[in-house]
């Protein structure tokens, strides 16, 4: 069997199966404020975007956006991921940092008062992140892996809010044009430990960092599946992975075929959530929060890392 060149810090992986409880996939995520996040966890999406890939325009509207997140919650989601610009890989278009405000302003608001699970603002604008947290966002995403924005690492530092770390290569809009890798696996993770490195370094705790491959950002279908199958390299850097493959085009294009579209796209989404929290990556970011959960959990049961399952064995 080929083996990564990364040679990972755990050598107890084997690819042919799943590692029992991977030791990289930390237990959980302890906010500043005292709550805390169980991994494996769910991070349902709240696009508040007019042309996000697959749910752009649903709910530009905030009552809509807060009714969404509040079902999202409802069937298990552990956080909320709130955008306001999209990066959908063909044609995204830069919006205003005026229009990202107004658009995730109101349903920051309003969420603030009446959903318990942790939100995170997945922005590259430090001014957006700022405002969000100042309404109770407890973490930020970063598509950018904190580069687009010099304030962000001094405002994840102070704030001490946790980060999500995702590899992309050039910007939202043109991202697919940098879908060039010698060795992908490789690549991307030698990025997330630097970037990790420089978070560290600009005060945010290595507690609460997570990373992200990115998938579907200049990635081709073959990289994506690549770092799919590479996890437990990602994992052995020490953070929470988190893994995006939710109705990602990859996903579309190679589940869609036997039943109606929309159908098989939440059973392939589901199937590779299953294979990454397996694989041991710690959160999933999902649109369809009640596949993700019944899929997440019954990975983490099938592999030890759910306690219920494991103190009865
Ligand atoms: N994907 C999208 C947006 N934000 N953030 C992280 N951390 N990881 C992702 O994979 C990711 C993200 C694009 O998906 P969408 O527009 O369909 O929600």
């Amino acid at each position: 069997m080929r083996r990564s060149r990364i040679q990972s810090k755990s050598s107890s992986i084997d690819r042919g199966g799943y590692r029992q409880t991977p030791r990289s996939s930390l237990a959980n995520l302890k906010l500043a404020d005292g709550r805390v996040i169980k991994f494996p966890a769910v991070l349902g999406v709240l696009n508040v975007t007019p042309d996000s890939f697959s749910d752009g325009g649903k709910y530009l509207d905030a009552d809509r956006a807060v009714e969404h997140a509040l079902a999202m919650e409802a069937a298990g989601a552990d956080m909320i991921d709130v955008g306001g610009e999209s990066s959908r890989p063909v044609g995204a278009v830069e919006v205003p940092i005026e229009v990202e405000l107004a658009r995730v302003t109101p349903v920051l608001e309003r969420l603030g008062k009446r959903l318990r699970a942790p939100i995170s603002i997945d922005t590259r604008r430090a001014e957006v992140a700022r405002v969000a947290l100042e309404s109770g966002a407890a973490i930020i995403n970063d598509i950018t892996a904190l580069e687009h924005d010099p304030e962000m690492a001094p405002l994840a530092a102070r704030t001490k809010c946790a980060v999500v770390l995702m590899h992309m290569r050039g910007g939202p809009a043109n991202h697919i044009a940098f879908a060039r890798y010698r060795d992908v696996v490789r690549e991307v993770v030698k990025y997330l430990e630097a970037r990790a490195r420089f978070a560290v370094d600009s005060g945010v705790a290595r507690s609460r960092i997570i990373v992200d491959p990115g998938l579907g950002f200049a990635k081709t279908a073959q990289h994506n599946l690549k770092l799919l199958a590479a996890l437990p390299d990602l994992c052995a850097l020490g953070y929470p992975v988190l893994v995006g493959a939710s109705r990602k085009t990859f996903v579309s294009r190679i589940s869609v075929g036997a039943g109606s579209g929309e159908r098989d796209l939440e059973f392939g989404t589901a199937a590779a959530n299953a294979l990454a929290i397996a694989a041991g990556a710690s959160i999933v970011r999902a649109h369809d929060v009640g596949a993700a959960v019944a899929a997440v959990r019954m990975a983490a049961a099938m592999t030890g890392r759910d306690q219920r399952f494991r103190r009865n064995a």
